[in-house]
């Protein structure tokens, strides 16, 4: 495949933009290279500016779940953008998409729209804090909420489970607030608890991991952050940035049965435009602004076009739940061809899946938390990453992300990625 153009573009983009790119996990650090600029994408494919056809295994981190330029999608935000982008005043679509949000997840009365991930798990957060009058949150090493100070927090030295930050810029006031643990570790969480009784706000978490790769929770985890938040009034957030509208109509709660008080969402909320939210039951939501005094704001929150895009997305998938069970089914399919590819060229390598995320860690070991993630051969992936690129597939540039489903797939694209994987996987050793 020829680069020449992306390469010529990502110098132009370095002397103007921090590293090229508007988000560091598109820089390709991870895997090496320059990274690919896209011209246009449609369906399961994306164009790049030299021509390349490359089959989206990303789908812009999770949103583009029915495809790339999705008809509905776009003519919703087209008529839209012609009434005008933004008031900063109310309008009648976000009450259209709150209550439908509120009728496909479980356990939320109220949803208040942001512009992002990272703003709907920080509001989360504070709205966390404000409700129980405490300090301290729990996340899990390896999970990903965001760039919000309190998130950007890795385990302290040793065993400790006290943060310190692991980005210059956040306070060490800040990460003393933030607690570590090790995901599907429930003895750990319970021993941080007894240590701070009763100074513990919440506990936030990927219900199923995916920015470590995919990582499941295991049997037993999550109802027992459950119990433990029952037993301890601590608010038990999910953050379902990745899962919401994805794994199912209602998201990890429904999938996985278990009840979050605060749910995350951001990605497929908004059709591929800058949406998140943060929602959970009245009695919690009523504590923010302006009703009550847990502040949070912003401009372009619930903007008309951002809206119409999400609604459009979110009437899809709530009037055509099969596609959750396509989208796993294809998930499934791929899972197969490649473990049958790989295992052919014997190439150690373990693959995590939950619907329709999917993520091939090349280690021996299961891959259950971030330590176990991390014992992946990055050599391995970046030659894989690289060999899939040159064979027309657009994989994560990075061993700790996820692979990204979307229905506009057909089998045909999936039985060209396994056929790739099985020419790759002769090149990887
Ligand atoms: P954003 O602020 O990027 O919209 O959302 C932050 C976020 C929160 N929670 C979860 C579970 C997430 O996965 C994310 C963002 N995901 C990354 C991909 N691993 C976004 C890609 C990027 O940073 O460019």
């Amino acid at each position: 495949m020829i680069y020449q153009r992306s390469s010529a573009l990502f110098a132009a983009a370095q002397k103007v933009i921090p590293g090229g790119v508007n988000s560091p996990v598109r820089a390709f650090k991870a895997v090496g290279g320059d990274p690919i600029f896209v011209k246009e994408a449609k369906g399961a494919y994306l164009y790049d500016e030299d021509g390349n056809r490359l089959i989206d295994y990303i789908n812009s981190w999770g949103p583009m779940i029915l495809g790339h330029a999705h008809p509905p999608v776009v003519d919703a935000v087209v008529e839209k953008t012609k009434k005008g982008t933004s008031f900063g005043m109310p309008t009648e679509i976000e009450t259209q998409i709150a209550e439908l949000a509120v009728s496909m997840v479980p356990n939320i009365d109220k949803i208040r729209f942001v512009n992002s991930g990272t703003e709907a798990c920080m509001s989360a957060v504070r709205l966390a804090r404000g409700y129980t009058g405490k300090d301290k949150i729990i996340k899990f090493a390896g999970c990903y909420h965001g760039h919000s100070d309190s998130f950007l927090i890795q385990a302290g030295s040793g065993a400790v489970t006290f943060g310190s930050p692991n980005s210059p810029g956040v306070t060490k006031g800040t990460a003393q607030d933030t607690l570590l643990a090790r995901y599907n570790d429930l003895d750990q969480v319970e021993e941080i608890i007894e240590s701070n009784k009763n100074e513990i706000a919440c506990i936030i978490i990927e219900p199923v991991a995916g920015n470590m790769g995919c990582i499941p929770p295991i049997k037993g985890f999550l109802q027992g952050l459950r119990a433990l938040c029952d037993t301890h009034g601590i608010l038990l957030i999910f953050d379902e940035v990745m899962t919401g509208f994805r794994l199912a109509k209602g998201g990890a709660q429904e999938l996985l049965g278990v009840d979050a008080d605060i749910v995350t969402f951001g990605k497929v909320i908004g059709g591929g435009l800058p949406v998140g939210a943060f929602a959970a039951r009245e009695e919690i939501m009523n504590h923010l602004a302006p009703l009550g005094p847990v502040y949070q704001a912003g401009t372009l929150s619930g903007n008309p076009l951002a809206m119409a895009a999400g609604l459009a997305m979110l009437n899809e998938l709530n009037n055509t739940p099969e596609i959750f069970k396509s989208l796993a089914e294809k998930t499934e399919y791929l899972h197969e061809g490649i473990e049958k590819a790989l295992l052919h060229h014997n190439v150690t390598h373990t693959i995590n899946r939950v619907g329709s995320m999917i993520s091939v860690h090349f280690a021996k070991d299961e891959v259950v938390d971030f330590d176990t993630a991390a014992n992946g051969n990055n050599d391995t992936f970046k030659k894989f990453f690289h060999g899939m690129l040159d064979h027309g597939i657009y994989i994560a540039p990075s061993a700790f992300e996820t692979w990204f489903i979307t229905d506009a797939l057909t089998y045909e694209d999936l039985d060209e990625t396994i056929a790739a994987v099985n020419t790759v996987s002769s090149t990887l050793f």
